[in-house]
């Protein structure tokens, strides 16, 4: 910023003006085309925001007042007819826009007015986090008692690099409240993210309820990893994620990780098994145990159940089916169970998506194939002409520690400090994928080392701020020193967060 020191009677009072320069501004992710004017908008009591007539542009309207008044104490109205207002934020639908991506917004900021127009409600939700974004936590008049807080003037041109911007949560290994979701919502949706995947059932505990199969619950949700008390979402809990996430113009993106990792369904219905093994309660943290019996006819009319009964409950277009390390399933069964859990699926309108192995069966290729730890199931897909959701372990995932120190998390894949996590190039990280076939990055915390929301916030923060920029910046824009200063000022929002972020030595912390 700009100092300047005012001379007042004997004191002297530094006043610290914010940068006049939008182009500097501390923006993640990183806009498509920054224009500075050089000016600024001075945000005050008299501002008022307007939006089209539409229910979706006023809900992005107010949603913007109450984070305005939250930031700094100012109350903005939305769609006032008071006529004292003399500044305006205006959010507009329109379908006249320079860019042409669905979620792209433009936004003009000058002296008297901030203009953000965009062709869906998801667009201008876009566009106001990133006005939220250069919006001072300080007003500029200590000597006056007309507070405004100054917003640079410009242009910002911009949309998404990748359609689906992604975090993953595994509630099975231990059990996260809504209240928790809700958080992590908040600032994924304040870093642009669009898509929420929440790791529902494994091994080790079911956490939402099915009502056509009530003992998934009452003995499936009892436990966790290193048997804690566990827990699980009831469907009216579960709608309430859904609610919060689309008021964020998020989706959840519902798991029931099959054949393989179902433990905790198996001990609540041992007819389901397929280990040839009694069900026991299990707490630890192997994988690759644990199956579905692929050739019963009961363990099929369970899923159809299970994926009505969620799919009833959960708007996005994708049901996830898992299909990893399913280690004690035949070949030649996983192939079978695949494919048929895969139509189950289409049959009641979602797309099925799994980790890679599915490339190793029939599954049709309009289904989505999550890339996590091998090239030659990846290489599968690619041939098939799937689509791919990133997710390499080795840049990837949140659960792995920073480095030796690393309080939580794990190191099979690697260590991953924070630097690591941002510098690779999801657009040709696996060899002979076009870049049309990648929906995006999605960057899974698994929850074996982590048990509440603080410990949660150590492995996500600040790593799933890198991934917010990998997928919505275009890679000409991306540069790690650049990044790595706008990161180190994410720290006044994150702690007004209550966010407790890993403080890495890597950044100079503002
Ligand atoms: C591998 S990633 C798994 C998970 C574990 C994770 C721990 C994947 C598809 N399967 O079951 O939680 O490693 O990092």
């Amino acid at each position: 910023g700009i100092f300047s020191i005012i001379a007042c009677q004997e004191k002297k009072v530094i006043i610290n003006y914010p940068t006049t320069d939008l182009a500097t501004e501390n923006i993640i992710p990183i806009p498509l085309k920054v224009t500075p004017t050089n000016s600024a908008f001075g945000l005050d009591k008299n501002t008022a925001i307007y939006t089209t007539q539409d229910s979706d542009f006023e809900k992005v309207g107010s949603f913007l007042s109450n984070k305005i008044s939250s930031k700094i104490d100012l109350d903005v109205p939305v769609n006032t007819t008071s006529t004292t207002t003399n500044k305006i934020i205006y959010i507009n639908k329109t379908d006249s826009l320079e860019l042409d991506n669905v979620e792209a917004y433009q936004m003009y900021i000058t002296q008297d007015s901030i203009i953000i127009n965009a062709k869906t409600a998801a667009g201008a939700f876009r566009g106001i986090q990133t006005l939220r974004q250069i919006i001072p936590e300080e007003s500029n008049d200590t000597l006056t008692a007309h507070k405004m807080w100054l917003v640079p003037t410009g242009k910002i041109l911009d949309q998404p690099n990748f359609e689906y911007r992604g975090a993953m949560l595994d509630v099975a290994r231990h059990f996260f409240s809504v209240g928790d979701v809700k958080k992590y919502l908040d600032i994924l949706a304040y870093y642009k993210f669009n898509a929420l995947h929440l790791h529902l059932t494994d091994d080790q505990g079911w956490r939402i309820e099915i009502k056509s199969w009530p003992k998934l619950t009452e003995i499936g949700a009892s436990t966790e990893v290193g048997g804690g008390p566990g827990g699980f979402y009831t469907q009216e809990d579960y709608k309430e994620i859904v609610r919060y996430a689309a008021e964020r113009h998020i989706i959840i993106v519902p798991e029931v990780d099959m054949p393989g990792h179902t433990n905790a369904a198996t001990v609540a219905y041992p007819q389901l098994n397929g280990n040839g093994k009694t069900p026991k309660v299990y707490t630890g943290m192997r994988v690759g145990f644990s199956t579905f019996d692929a050739n019963k006819d009961i363990v099929y009319a369970f899923i159809d159940d299970v994926v009505r009964e969620i799919s009833a409950i959960s708007p996005g277009p994708y049901f996830h089916l898992g299909g990893d390390e399913s280690h004690v399933t035949k070949k030649k069964d996983f192939k079978k169970f695949v494919l048929k859990v895969s139509k189950i699926v289409e049959s009641h309108g979602k797309i099925p998506v799994g980790w890679d192995e599915i490339a190793n069966t029939e599954i049709s290729s309009s289904s989505v194939a999550q890339f996590w730890s091998s090239e030659k199931n990846a290489t599968r897909a690619i041939e098939k002409g799937m689509k791919l959701i990133l997710s390499p372990a080795k840049k990837a995932y949140l659960d792995m520690q920073y480095d030796t120190l690393s309080k939580h998390g794990l190191h099979w894949a690697t260590y991953i400090p924070v630097d690591s996590a941002y510098i690779w190039t999801p657009e040709t990280f696996v060899k002979g994928l076009p870049k049309d076939k990648i929906l995006g990055i999605e960057a899974p915390l698994w929850s074996e080392t982590i048990s509440n929301i603080e410990e949660l916030e150590y492995l996500a923060f600040p790593r799933i701020i890198g991934y917010s920029e990998l997928n919505w910046s275009i890679k000409e824009n991306r540069n790690w020193e650049n990044y790595k200063v706008r990161l180190a000022n994410q720290a006044p929002y994150l702690e007004r967060m209550n966010v407790k972020y890993y403080p890495t030595k890597l950044i100079d912390w503002k």
